[in-house]
């Protein structure tokens, strides 16, 4: 059902991606729109965007009036509901809801939603990838970077969009056709009191889908096999390891596809992208096209033509024999655990960054196996220091340039540097893309024949 929006007050909380272009939304449908950020109109980027509009400023802090006055309140997924004055809005009764419901209540066309702890943006961009080669127009976005809500100046065959939980906290009626659950690991400890809560809001996703609709979950993860009988939706089921006979699953070097009685196998030699990790978002990619009726062959030459985003694994340069690779997205222990697997030895690590609450522990294993030197950053690299103490040599420098600048004074040659930080950029960048960013420049700005002895 639409929302009305005419003459209604809303406060829009959040001047980010999602603040801008709810506000351009809301004017245009006649809104009375506020927008409100703690921080000062200097440190926000891209608000000439909506500078010319006729709406109110509060920023450099939120005014508690305008939320106990809104008609509504506009969130952003980033401002956590339990900070003041969401607290105070709902305490007065005022709806809040999320960019996510608002944008989804105008779409007509068929949502494919995709969570999950990781593989999100690869697994969104791969369905889109696919959809766009099956000739559909189609709007790919979310998390992965344009807001939902932009969705709405246009009509699509199909929107695919990436959800973190942050945006399925504030959903209410939002009902995809197709919701993906990748997997599910610890992340976001700093937003969330347990891994049960973060776990929970992810399930979101489903909370509206009923058997006519379809759940596309991992087989492999214990977690998401646990949760599933929460799940109305219609189970189809993927597997990059052989588990089951019905879905999506890899068999040696094929996939399989078996699905309403039709087998279809194709191989997986075609597969660009690298790493275990990516096979199980290519077989999941796969199943929504497939389910809406797109050819399988298709489909895969979509997937195996597509060779990765920026920031997740990219190689940036290969210099004085030691490779440089960009992971800048490996925000959680368990991207990074995925990150490092693809490595035999000899590995400069350079981590860390806001810390989200992770078990660094778990990464024992592999550093010992294959990690010469930690390199570590930010405010989160005391704690690392402490948790991953002993497992190989290890020590706490500056800032990136200095974590580039000893990385490339101690990898002997045939080794690799690696930037996969396990936390979120948020105390020294802007985000993740300006992380990885800075570290491409800084590493092939390298002086020749410096450094290495
Ligand atoms: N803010 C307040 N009050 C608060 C908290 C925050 O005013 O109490 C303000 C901040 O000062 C800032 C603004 O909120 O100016 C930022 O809003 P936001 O964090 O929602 O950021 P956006 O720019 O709108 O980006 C968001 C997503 N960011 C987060 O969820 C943190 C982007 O995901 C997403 O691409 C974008 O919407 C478009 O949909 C990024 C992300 O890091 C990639 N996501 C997390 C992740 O992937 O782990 C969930
Ligand atoms: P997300 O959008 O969920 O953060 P991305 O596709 O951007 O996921 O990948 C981010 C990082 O997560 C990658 O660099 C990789 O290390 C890891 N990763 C990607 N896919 C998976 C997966 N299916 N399972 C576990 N880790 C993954």
């Amino acid at each position: 059902m639409k929302l009305n929006f005419k003459n209604q007050r809303i406060v829009v909380i959040g001047a980010g991606q999602s603040g801008q272009a709810l506000v351009r939304f809301l004017v245009a449908r006649g809104a009375t729109v506020a927008i409100s950020d703690q921080r000062q109109q200097q440190q926000i980027q891209g608000l000439d965007s909506i500078a010319g509009l006729p709406i109110r400023f509060d920023l450099g802090g939120h005014s508690l009036e305008l939320f106990e006055q809104a008609d509504m309140v506009a969130v952003s997924p980033g401002v956590p509901l339990d900070c003041k004055p969401l607290q105070r809005a709902a305490s007065c009764g005022i709806p809040l809801l999320g960019e996510v419901e608002i944008a989804a209540r105008e779409i007509d066309a068929p949502i494919i939603g995709v969570t999950g702890t990781n593989g999100k943006s690869t697994t969104t961009t791969l369905i889109g990838k696919i959809m766009a080669a099956w000739g559909k127009k189609v709007f790919v976005g979310g998390n992965l970077g344009t807001p939902l809500v932009e969705a709405c100046a246009d009509s699509y065959d199909g929107v695919v969009v990436e959800l973190s939980s942050f945006q399925l906290e504030t959903i209410d009626k939002f009902h995809p056709e197709i919701g993906l659950l990748l997997n599910l690991s610890s992340d976001h400890l700093d937003r969330y009191p347990d891994l049960s809560s973060y776990y929970q809001a992810k399930l979101e996703l489903f909370r509206n889908m009923t058997v006519d609709d379809y759940a596309v979950l991992n087989a492999d993860d214990p977690e998401v096999c646990r949760y599933a009988a929460t799940i109305k939706a219609t189970k189809v089921w993927f597997s990059a390891r052989g588990r089951m006979v019905e879905g999506m699953v890899r068999l040696g070097d094929r996939l399989v596809w078996n699905w309403g009685g039709a087998e279809i196998k194709l191989p997986l030699a075609k597969l660009q992208l690298a790493g275990e990790h990516n096979i199980e978002n290519a077989l999941a990619a796969m199943i929504p096209p497939l389910l809406q009726g797109c050819p399988a062959e298709l489909a895969w030459d979509a997937v195996c033509s597509f060779s990765g985003l920026e920031h997740r694994m990219q190689l940036v340069r290969k210099f004085e024999g030691v490779s440089w690779y960009n992971d800048s997205k490996g925000t959680n222990v368990g991207s990074v655990m995925k990150s490092l697997a693809g490595f035999a030895a000899g590995v400069t690590l350079i981590a860390g960054g806001v810390d989200k609450g992770g078990d660094y522990t778990l990464l024992r294993p592999l550093l010992e196996q294959r990690v010469d030197h930690l390199l570590l950053i930010g405010a989160a690299a005391q704690k690392m220091a402490t948790e991953l103490s002993g497992c190989c040599d290890m020590k706490i420098v500056a800032d990136l340039a200095d974590a580039v600048k000893q990385a490339h004074e101690i990898t002997t040659t045939g080794g690799a540097v690696l930037l996969s930080p396990a936390c979120s950029s948020f105390d020294m960048f802007e985000n993740y893309k300006a992380r990885g960013v800075e570290f491409e420049r800084l590493v092939k700005l390298l002086p020749d024949g410096e450094g290495r002895g």
